[in-house]
């Protein structure tokens, strides 16, 4: 995803340092006195513009964003909150060039430049320091959005499960690149996020920390609309249960856990005990994600949650079979 590109967004004044310097050794190689106000003047106005445009252009078109990073943008900071932000740094961007142009204007034909490229100057800070609330939101949401684990609209199994159970090791070992460590915004957990290729086709495989890991009654509101976010990406839930005791919570809480989720979702959950290396129980389907016993079996079951390839030999003319070949 871009999110990772996104530029820091500066505060408004950075944005004026910066263009008054730039502004300033553009003076330098200007041998025309004469106009050196003027020059000045036009120099920080666009060099304001183009560093507004920059960040503008840095944002996404959410609009064309996955499901759920849109989801996520909205729960986190709502769209239009952000829109607002961005069209306020559009409105300085586009009056800075403009007030820029005249005000460079007038210091041609003032009497006394000098004065006139000051005002000028303050006129610009002016500007800028309006938007100085909108550029730090934007900044915030920037450094939210590059962390966000990254999440397409491609076939995807969400892993459900009480803490250390084994959700991020089945990821480490059903994906085929490095797994992705990113961090939902609400928790310090790692969240990881893997793939699996197999020849065109791509699975994705995501984490659930701090969202489907403990009971309802302990989400907070955030993690309840997180939880939705996750839920509309989910094509299948794999829901991962310790019944060794090692993770540190009793089987009949994660089951209850698991009754939760089935009352919540209408997604199919494919349930499977973890760590059959320690403990096995006749209950449900395992696997150990330690030695790899049984996990291929469970991959094959998810992977039979896919929808139907669409079949290409639809758009071709039928075959015409001899009534020999029917017989
Ligand atoms: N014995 C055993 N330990 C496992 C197995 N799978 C995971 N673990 C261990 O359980 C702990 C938690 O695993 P992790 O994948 O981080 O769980 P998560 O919190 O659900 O993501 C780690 O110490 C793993 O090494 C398994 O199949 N057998
Ligand atoms: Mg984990």
């Amino acid at each position: 995803m871009e999110f990772e590109k996104l530029p820091t967004v500066p505060t408004a004044d950075e944005i004026l340092d910066r263009s008054f310097r730039r502004a300033a050794k553009k003076r330098k190689e200007k041998l025309n006195k004469d106009r050196a106000n003027e020059e000045f003047v036009r120099a920080v106005s666009h060099a304001i513009h183009d560093r507004l445009v920059y960040i503008i252009r840095g944002f996404p078109e959410f609009e064309e964003l996955p499901q759920f990073y849109r989801d996520m943008v909205e729960i986190l900071y709502g769209l239009d909150r952000i829109k607002q932000a961005l069209g306020a740094v559009g409105w300085a961007a586009k009056h800075t060039k403009m007030v820029g142009g005249e005000l460079a204007f007038q210091s041609r034909k003032a009497p006394d430049p000098l004065v006139v490229r000051k005002r000028a100057v303050a006129r610009l800070a002016s500007m800028v320091h309006q938007i100085d609330k909108d550029l730090l939101f934007l900044n915030e949401v920037r450094n939210v959005l590059r962390k966000l684990p990254h999440i397409d609209d491609t076939f995807t199994v969400v892993i459900a499960g009480y803490p250390n159970v084994g959700k991020s090791s089945f990821i480490r070992r059903v994906s085929t690149a490095t797994p992705e460590v990113a961090s939902y915004p609400f928790t310090t957990k790692g969240v990881i996020v893997g793939h699996r290729t197999m020849g065109r086709e791509k699975v994705q495989f995501v984490d659930t920390p701090g969202i489907l890991d403990r009971p309802a009654d302990e989400r907070n509101a955030i993690e309840q609309q997180a939880l939705s976010a996750v839920m509309n990406v989910a094509d299948v839930i794999l829901f991962i249960i310790d019944p060794s005791g090692h993770c540190g919570y009793p089987t009949e809480a994660q089951q209850h856990l698991l009754g939760e989720l089935q009352g919540l979702v209408e997604i199919p959950i494919v349930v499977v005990a973890n760590k059959s290396d320690i403990t096995r129980i006749d209950l449900y389907a395992s696997m150990s994600t330690e030695n790899g016993e049984g996990v291929d079996e469970v991959l094959e079951h998810l992977l039979s949650y896919r929808p139907a390839p669409t079949k290409m030999t639809r758009a071709l003319p039928l075959q015409t079979r001899t009534p020999e070949q029917n017989r």
